[in-house]
């Protein structure tokens, strides 16, 4: 037991110099769609995510409007700006065949469906291209009981036509993907019946639709474009126990450490703060709250 006491005693130690290097937790990709397809017309593939560890569950659907695929050429529709492509593709999923002006405010869009079971600090990102005849105000939802209640979190609003949100401030966008933080938001945590949606709405200050690129194109039409990208869905994972319980006992304790160092290096049980590795930071947090819980 000296030994082992000893060799704790050197571990902690060495983390007074390797503490200075823990940073924050990287969130987990729960879905993820960049649409960059080698066939932009095959309408399963575009729906399907590319990445995240829902990604077999998550979907996209659309109310009250319609997918477009074929871009007339039998090309696909050209990305976000914000997308570093894949191959030289950049592919985007576009939308249209939206509402008649007066009609159906914040019902008609994209409904994004994605478990967050075992995660919260859930984070909603995507970018958004408006045509010029578009809504220029869209609204971004959730529900938490798949679709029965929707929370408004945000307005969008263009601010010219033929533009994507994350296009540069010079020319006419914001410059970034729209985020929108969901950690404070009651439910979405943990809950297999989370989605999002973003849905066209009237303009607050005329009550009817206004087109993306007013006054220039005067009339908003339900042929009016809204393309979307870059679609992504992060959490991180819940703990089961206090900080550094590795093994789910509730308690952190020798056996966490053993685990961590049997580990040291490698992927898998112990890597706390989902980086990637079992590190000197996940053996930080152990020893941070070593006895706590037992
Ligand atoms: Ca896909
Ligand atoms: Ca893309
Ligand atoms: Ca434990
Ligand atoms: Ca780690």
């Amino acid at each position: 037991m000296k030994g082992y006491r000893t060799f704790r005693a050197l571990s902690a130690l060495g983390l007074v110099i390797t503490a200075m290097t823990v940073g924050a937790a990287q969130p987990t990709q729960l879905a993820f769609w960049d649409f960059n397809e080698s066939n932009p017309l095959d309408q399963a593939a575009m729906l399907t995510p590319e990445a995240g560890v829902f990604a077999a569950q998550a979907q996209i659907s659309i109310a009250l409007a319609e997918f477009r695929f074929n871009n007339n050429n039998n090309t696909g529709f050209v990305g976000s700006p914000l997308d570093p492509g894949t191959d030289g593709r950049d592919w985007a999923l576009q939308t249209t065949e939206y509402p008649v002006q007066g009609q159906n405010p914040g019902q008609a869009g994209i409904v994004v469906s994605v478990p967050t079971t075992g995660y919260e600090n859930i984070v909603v990102k995507f970018d958004v291209r408006w045509s010029n005849t578009a809504s220029r105000f869209l609204a971004v939802e959730y529900t938490t009981d798949g679709g029965l209640n929707w929370t408004r979190v945000r307005t969008l609003q263009a601010r010219r036509g033929d533009r994507w949100h994350g296009d540069s401030v010079a020319n006419g966008g914001y410059g970034e993907i729209v985020q929108v933080d969901l950690s404070s938001a009651s439910g979405v945590s943990n809950n297999a019946q989370f989605a999002f949606r973003v849905v066209t709405i009237f303009d607050p200050n005329t009550g009817q639709y206004t087109p993306a690129n007013a006054p220039n194109s005067p009339n908003y039409t339900p042929q009016g474009t809204l393309r979307y990208d870059l679609i992504e869905v992060l959490g991180t994972p819940i703990p089961s126990g206090p900080p550094g319980d590795v093994n789910g006992d509730r308690c952190v304790n020798d056996q966490d450490l053993l685990l961590i160092l049997l580990n040291f290096g490698n992927p898998g049980q112990g890597d706390l703060n989902n980086d990637g590795t079992v590190n000197d930071q996940d053996l930080l947090i152990v020893l941070l709250n070593f006895g706590q819980g037992c």
